[in-house]
């Protein structure tokens, strides 16, 4: 991007544009006066980006992985305690997504849940429309349809995948998304992929309630008072966690490999 005249707001309307004409199949002359001039930009069908893209995937490892998950309406077990929530697939978190940098990861969405959904694979290096900000980088997926994400993975490492549309992330709509680095020997025995999250979903009402809860000044006074020091109370050992029995009954000596997400 070199045009020193582009505002922010023509960006944006642009890259809004651009998702507009994917999803009729051509509706330029719809578009702002702003979007048409698109001299200088680089949108995602750009030459530039075919050819960023086509050098990522000759450095690649020529391998396509493919994989699906499913957002969709679930009852899970959290430790004890059982909410209605949404989640990818049947679980909380969702499987964990795998490849190796510098595979083509192809992931197909079907939308189960009520309303629209994206998917923002959060930390990666990506061609911008596969980014998945509703109405920015793509259309939204509508209830029932499927849309697949295509992108080659640039960097090893330990990430994670989730909505970028509404409270949907509140919920239970995240997962793991390991990126193996093809130059690492992984000699471990054991591997632990661990996901921190506060709950929030069935505990106090759903996300979109506790937030318009704190729009409308309506949180219980409680809530309101900065917590001080000295008033927290230690309620953890009423605590029920899952534990798998690896973890539990790892033997003494083993090398452990512990992703953090
Ligand atoms: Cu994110």
């Amino acid at each position: 991007m070199t045009g020193p005249s582009i505002s922010r707001r023509g960006l944006l309307l642009g890259a809004v544009g651009l998702a507009g004409m994917a999803a009729t199949g051509g509706t330029w002359a719809a578009l702002p006066a702003t979007a048409t001039a698109a001299e200088g930009r680089v949108l995602a069908g750009s030459d530039a980006v075919r050819r960023v893209e086509q050098a990522r995937l000759a450095r690649g490892t020529g391998r396509r992985v493919r994989a699906s998950v499913t957002p969709a309406p679930v009852e899970v077990d959290l430790g004890g305690r059982v909410v209605r929530t949404w989640a990818y697939g049947d679980q909380v978190p969702g499987r964990p997504l795998r490849c190796t940098a510098g595979d083509l990861l192809d992931v197909d969405v079907h939308n189960r849940l009520p309303e629209p959904t994206t998917v923002h694979w959060h930390g990666l290096r990506l061609r911008n429309d596969m980014d998945g900000v509703p109405h920015l980088t793509q259309p939204v997926i509508p209830p029932g349809e499927t849309m697949r994400y295509s992108f080659v993975a640039p960097d090893p490492g330990t990430y994670w995948f989730h909505p970028h549309v509404g409270m949907q992330r509140e919920r239970g709509l995240f997962a793991p998304l390991i990126i193996d680095d093809p130059r690492e020997a992984g000699d471990y025995d054991v591997e632990f992929v661990v996901v921190l999250d506060d709950w929030i979903d069935g505990a106090a009402g759903t996300p979109d309630e506790v937030l318009s809860e704190l729009r409308n000044g309506d949180m219980e006074a409680s809530y309101k008072v900065p917590v001080q020091a000295g008033q927290i109370e230690d309620r953890s050992a009423s605590w029920d966690y899952h534990q798998t029995a690896e973890m539990t009954n790892t033997p003494a000596g083993q090398t452990l490999c512990v992703r953090l997400t």
